[in-house]
């Protein structure tokens, strides 16, 4: 038998969620209206007018599913905590029943020795913030910074790992450059003032960490290497623009402690001079690792009608696509790894999220047959694994995602899960997906060449 390298000892297998994807029961215990539970009974803002009332029940559920990450083997799981169950109005004082969720969540999986992995932070933010100018408003930072705080001292001990933000590049993208996520804004000059926010409320949470908290605490990015649909100046400069707009806006500060140059072309020359010097202290915290969501690579040429990027995205003929639109392509995960070790240095690193939405088949003799999955699974750890042994140091592995769940504005229409989820019955399917991912964690990644 071939004998293929294997990943390292202790590499942290796992699968992630996020609250409002999967919980249901958002006003439940005293919780509070979060933008996104505002947003989704809003018409026209989701695919078939889906909401997370329901969504995968997981806020009474979660006894089964955490014996479902047992059958996996999973040794992580990774997921967000709700601030608005937690702190409903935003800042102020706690929901103890809100707390009491997450904490026996996080004891009956460290009972049953699997890793939490938890998010501060992944798009629901209390709606009573995004009426006072979410992320745009410079008190968010001290907004979360405090929320934070109190969740690391409830479960101080308890978890291990703790990442500030899911994805605030979105949060930025579709909620103030774009109108897709709430609030909805559509504005260049929003967006800037959230993303630089983001960036401080993230330094803010860390310096509280480093005050209260134990453990690791880190910064969750999703990455896409950026190509030029052709080698002419005007689409190498545009696919300058996009990969310093997706890739470095937030690990430049975050990281390096400066904005990338290119930024300026988006946000306008002078954008920084809004904000006091001395934000970059804040938000330039020493980190103890970067989580890493990959799912594609984008292609674009130069395109002066497209503001304000003035780039549009290329799609190839001859590919594959997963229902989402995305292209898979496998090494652009190992191009990422490679590309942030290079930039940023040595800095640990996980996959925090990586999967596919695919249409599955109705369930046939007790499971769910999802081949494309699979193979997208094997050939992005393939992928992984190539990065390892180039000397990236990749420290663990997050399936995106453990069940089928609401995909924000395209509802329950995308399946992204290892785990299939009928919500009408709420029964749960093990996906071919789901057994092939035991077999890589049970053999520490042979399984992949097999
Ligand atoms: O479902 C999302 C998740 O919330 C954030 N990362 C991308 C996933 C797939 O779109």
């Amino acid at each position: 038998m071939t004998r293929h390298p294997l990943f390292p000892q202790g590499f942290l297998w796992g699968a992630a969620t996020s609250a409002y994807q999967i919980e249901g029961s958002p006003l439940a215990d005293g919780a509070g209206p979060s933008n996104w539970h505002r947003f989704t009974h809003t018409p026209g803002h989701v695919s078939g007018s889906d909401t997370g009332d329901l969504a995968c029940d997981h806020y009474r559920r979660w006894r089964d599913d955490i014996l479902l990450m047992k059958q996996l083997g999973l040794k992580a799981y990774r997921f967000s905590l709700a601030w608005s169950r937690i702190v409903p109005d935003g800042t102020g004082s706690v929901n103890r029943k809100g707390l009491d969720f997450y904490r026996r969540l996080i004891d009956t999986l460290n009972d049953e020795g699997i890793e939490p992995f938890v998010t501060l932070h992944h798009w629901d933010l209390p709606a009573v913030l995004e009426d006072q100018g979410g992320w745009s408003q410079r008190d968010s930072a001290q907004w979360f910074a405090g929320y934070a705080e109190q969740v690391f001292k409830a479960f101080n001990g308890q978890v291990r790992f703790w990442s500030t933000f899911n994805e605030p590049w979105v949060i930025v993208d579709a909620g103030y450059l774009h109108t897709v996520h709430p609030p909805a804004l559509g504005s260049v000059q929003h967006a800037a003032r959230a993303a630089h926010n983001l960036l401080r409320a993230h330094g803010a949470a860390v310096q509280a960490f480093r005050a209260v908290g134990s453990g690791q605490i880190g910064l969750v990015v999703n990455l896409e290497p950026k190509y030029a649909a052709t080698h002419e100046p005007d689409d190498v400069a545009a696919m300058a623009r996009m990969h310093s707009y997706m890739n470095c806006q937030f690990l430049d500060p975050a990281l390096l402690g400066s904005y990338p140059i290119q930024l300026d072309e988006v946000y306008g020359t002078g954008w920084q001079q809004q904000f006091p010097p001395a934000d970059m202290e804040m938000i330039h915290q020493p980190i103890d690792f970067l989580g890493i969501n990959y799912y594609s690579r984008g292609i674009v040429h130069n395109d002066p009608t497209a503001t304000p990027f003035g780039a549009s995205p290329v799609r190839p003929e001859r590919v594959e696509y997963t229902d989402m639109g995305w292209e898979v392509f496998p090494e652009g995960l190992r191009i990422c790894l490679l590309w942030v070790q290079k930039r940023y240095g040595n800095i640990p690193l996980y996959i925090t999220e990586n999967g596919a939405a695919f249409a599955d088949p109705p369930v046939q003799d007790g499971c769910i047959h999802d081949p494309r999955r699979m193979a997208y699974y094997r050939l992005h750890l393939q992928s992984a694994l190539d990065a390892l042994r180039k000397g990236v140091p990749l420290r663990g592995y997050f399936a995106w995602s453990l069940l089928d769940n609401f995909e924000w504005t395209a509802g329950y229409s995308k399946r992204f899960g290892l785990i299939g989820v009928d919500y009408i019955t709420q029964a749960r399917t093990l996906k071919d997906s789901a057994l092939f991912y035991r077999r890589v964690i049970e053999s520490n990644g042979q399984a992949i060449w097999e």
